[in-house]
């Protein structure tokens, strides 16, 4: 403060030039304080100060934020989003000098605050729920910074006071409003009545703020430190990388694209809360039948030689036509570099997974060591940490088997173990033990149902069946089967988009796709519902072409 808000008068009349700060760092702690319990109940990933505090780290130079690694070491994030809550708490005192000096003025301060801390937050979480915390932190800031400020204007609570301008007399001695001179501190007319008034509700506002961060620490502060560090965390560079070649996506309006943004990624769990590890003190053991148990940490995994793999993951439980199913670039370590080290013992022929949430899954150990499979320990999805409900800091990816039987979120054990021995959470439930993907493919326009106009339609969609690959898609209308254009792919392990031009007359029409896959076999008529093991059949949209 280079000059108090309000200058003293000679009544005496005037609150110390603080004053007006205070209410406005109140205000912005409050702020805060609702922003990230609204994001630690509801969103997660829209915590606004780690979104800020990303957005930060991604503006700067990487040879200045290698430097603050280097000299702070593992403080490099608690300074770094302390240094965010500083500024914006000098920022919100700069408000409440504003807003007194200038009706608004202050106000306008915060909800930019807001609004930058929104914005960030929402693209990097690639959704606009995302904003949600930072809005509720707008709206919370201004409407306290007006209602404390307020009592430091004229007359007391509640009082409209006209605007003063700038190097106007104090508002509390503006001519014509019938306020008696008064008392300072101790006084009794209306503007001692007012700065009483301020002071209780600043207070009472510092207490709930308090309250609220003290229950945002005791009940949400682990999740919100989880987002904090996956929002700061740098992924190393893949040790080998991929490129999606042009021709995998076909362009067609409402296909599904070649990559599922993580945004939009479907997402299967029995967690009715998701798991919040740690990632600084996560460890994955390797247990059970193995010459020797090993032990690894999140920096030791980051420290290896990670691969960057597309591959496409579906649920056993998806239906026909279903959308329980998504392609990935993953980035990972081979889980048999980690079993090599630990060396499983003859006779094993099963690994247990566990999750943080003691959620289980039993995938053959050979698709783990198998050298073409790239069986990953995943870090990174489509770029980014692991969105933490797809299972942050590492989970397991397995090309070619239900997500059910191998795909392990919050992944924190991996037992060698016998499928005689043991079983996977969903096993004992009424699923096979074993769960292959089976050959798959989906129309995804026309709509069943849309209203299609005579004359040339793209009837297009994806087909998969990961680690073996498709060959062939075709497109029967009204029993009339021909081969669809099929896109590139990155390999066998992702799904791949085919489109058919036709041209549509009017009446009823019956469009159906079966697929083949690279070891030449057709995709079944049989319909089988998922249950136990995949569900079977041609997807087949109905269409009335006008
Ligand atoms: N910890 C844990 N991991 C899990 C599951 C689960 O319930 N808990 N579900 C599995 C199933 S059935 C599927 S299909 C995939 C889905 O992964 P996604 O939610 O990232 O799409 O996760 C697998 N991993
Ligand atoms: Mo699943």
């Amino acid at each position: 403060m280079t000059r108090p808000a309000i200058p003293a008068t000679g009544s005496g009349a005037s609150p110390p030039g603080w004053w007006p700060v205070l209410g406005g760092v109140v205000a912005g702690a409050a702020a805060l304080v609702a922003g990230e319990l609204v994001a630690t109940v509801l969103v997660p990933a829209g915590a606004p100060v780690a979104a800020v505090g990303g957005a930060v780290i991604d503006a700067l130079p990487a040879s200045l934020v290698n430097w603050g690694k280097e000299t702070l070491g593992t403080a490099d994030k608690p300074v770094l989003l302390g240094i965010v809550v500083l500024v914006v708490l000098a920022l919100a005192g700069w408000a409440g000098a504003s807003e007194v000096r200038r009706d608004g003025a202050g106000s306008l301060v915060l909800a930019g605050l807001a609004t930058v801390a929104g914005v960030a937050a929402a693209v990097r979480a690639e959704s606009l729920v995302a904003a949600l915390p930072a809005a509720v932190a707008g709206v919370a800031g201004v409407v306290l910074l007006r209602a404390l400020t307020r009592r430091l204007r004229a007359g007391g609570a509640g009082a409209r006071a006209p605007a003063p301008r700038p190097g106007a007399e104090a508002v509390w001695n503006v001519p014509g409003l019938p306020i008696a001179p008064v008392v300072p501190a101790s006084g009794s007319g209306p503007a001692g009545a007012a700065r009483r008034s301020f002071l209780v509700w600043t207070s009472a506002t510092a207490a709930l703020t308090v309250i609220g961060a003290v229950a945002l620490r005791a009940w949400g502060a682990a999740a919100s430190v989880v987002e904090q560090t996956r929002a700061l965390l740098t992924l190393p560079a893949p040790a080998t990388t991929e490129s999606v070649p042009a021709g995998a996506e076909l362009g067609v309006d409402g296909l599904s694209s070649y990559r599922t943004p993580n945004a939009t990624f479907y997402r299967i769990d029995t967690a009715l809360r998701v798991p919040v590890v740690d990632a600084d003190t996560w460890t994955l053991r390797i247990t059970g039948l193995v010459e020797q148990e090993v032990t690894v940490t999140f920096a030791e995994l980051l420290a290896m030689p990670l691969v960057e793999h597309a591959a496409t993951l579906a649920c056993v439980s998806n239906p026909v036509g279903g959308d329980l199913v998504g392609n990935a670039t993953w980035l990972g370590l081979p889980i048999r570099e980690l079993l090599a080290r630990a060396g499983p013992l003859p006779g094993a022929d099963m690994v247990l997974s566990t999750s943080e949430d003691g959620w289980t899954a039993g995938t053959p150990l050979e698709a783990l060591t198998d050298p073409d499979r790239e069986a990953l320990l995943a870090v990174g999805m489509n770029g980014e940490p692991l969105p933490v409900e797809h299972g942050f800091p590492v989970r397991m990816v397995v090309p070619g088997l239900y997500g059910y039987v191998s795909a392990t979120k919050w992944v924190r054990e991996l037992r060698v173990t016998t499928f005689a021995d043991d079983q996977g959470y969903w096993t004992p439930l009424g699923w096979a033990a074993l769960g292959p993907v089976k050959t798959a493919s989906r129309i995804d326009v026309p709509k069943r149902g849309s209203d299609v106009a005579a004359g040339p339609v793209v009837v297009a969609g994806v087909a998969w069946d990961q680690h073996t690959g498709i060959a062939r898609v075709e497109v029967g209308i009204d029993g009339e089967w021909r081969d669809a254009e099929l896109a590139e792919v990155t390999g066998p392990d992702t799904w791949r988009q085919w489109r058919l031009d036709w041209v549509a007359t009017s009446g009823r029409h019956e469009i159906a796709v079966r697929a083949t896959n690279s070891d030449g076999e057709t995709q079944t008529s049989d319909i089988a519902s998922p249950a136990p093991d995949g569900a079977t059949g041609w997807h087949t949209v109905v269409l009335e072409v006008s």
